[in-house]
């Protein structure tokens, strides 16, 4: 199974570890965004050095109950990034909803559309389908971010975010993006109490029928508070488990903010997986 992006046909064989960049605010009211450019840029070279096989690059929280982001502030935050980013050798994502930010980011080289609202805000299924390898992550949510988790969904998560992920691959396909350039996410926490995303893992094989790659994002997520009792700077091993768990059951792709460790975990599993050592 292979995920086309623009610039790279990555090999999902072996599982592939995204590393999350958040690229903040300065605290200095300067205006610019010399000082988060460099944050940024450092940690992208020291996620790639840890072994990221992607690095997904957003500008806008989309925790629960955060303020939406201007567009020009998302723009000024990550373009800078992203210049310096698209050198390291790895591909790039880049975690946003707006069209603008889509079409621009995409002419100066992104790799991969990371989208929380699964190219449903007006211009960004064009802004993809324009372009004629990037690959886009179409992720699940009930709801949106500021109000999700006030109502979250009701029922059985699976068939409803199975659906939801069928009917905007279906739309997209209709636009022309092939099916090599998608990947699937069931949006772990977004609009979605707890038991429903542990059923999401529980049941992962189900989305998995339809034939696109997974990636899931767990890390540190509060459903594994929920869980644990773990405060959010203590969820590391839920995190690292939760990863190797949803590749186990058949993830590609692992959103995450700990690459070293969840890169070492990985390691014994593809060690450990159903094959190896078998000799041919
Ligand atoms: C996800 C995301 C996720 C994808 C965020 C956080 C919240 N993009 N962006 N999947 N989560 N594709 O990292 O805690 O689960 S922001």
């Amino acid at each position: 199974m292979f995920w086309q992006t623009s610039r790279f046909r990555l090999d999902l064989s072996r599982p592939r570890v995204m590393g999350i960049v958040n690229i903040t605010p300065d605290s200095f009211s300067d205006g610019g965004h010399f000082a988060s450019t460099r944050a940024a840029l450092a940690h992208c070279e020291q996620l790639v050095g840890q072994g990221a096989d992607i690095l997904d690059l957003g500008a806008e929280s989309t925790r629960p109950g955060s303020p939406p982001v201007p567009l020009e502030e998302e723009r000024a935050r990550l373009i800078p990034v992203l210049r310096e980013a698209l050198t390291l050798g790895v591909p790039v994502s880049v975690d946003t909803y707006k069209a603008e930010v889509m079409r621009e980011v995409l002419d100066l080289g992104a790799d991969i559309v990371n989208d929380i609202w699964a190219l449903r805000q007006p211009g960004a299924a064009d802004a993809v389908a324009a372009h004629g390898s990037c690959g886009v992550c179409l992720m699940h949510m009930h709801g949106e971010p500021q109000t999700m988790q006030l109502a979250p969904m009701d029922g059985d998560a699976v068939p409803q975010v199975r659906g939801f992920l069928r009917g905007v691959t279906e739309a997209l396909h209709a636009r022309g993006v092939a099916r090599e350039r998608i990947a699937w996410d069931p949006g772990v926490g977004f609009g979605k109490m707890p038991v429903q995303n542990f059923s999401l893992l529980a049941r992962q094989h189900e989305l998995l029928a339809d034939g696109y790659p997974l990636l899931v994002g767990w890390s540190r997520k509060s459903s594994l508070g929920a869980v644990t009792g773990l405060p959010v700077s203590e969820r590391l091993v839920p995190s690292v488990a939760a990863a190797v768990l949803a590749v186990e059951r058949g993830a590609r792709i692992v959103r995450v903010h700990d690459v070293a460790p969840t890169v070492a975990a990985l390691k014994v599993w593809v060690a450990a997986r159903p094959g190896a050592g078998t000799p041919d």
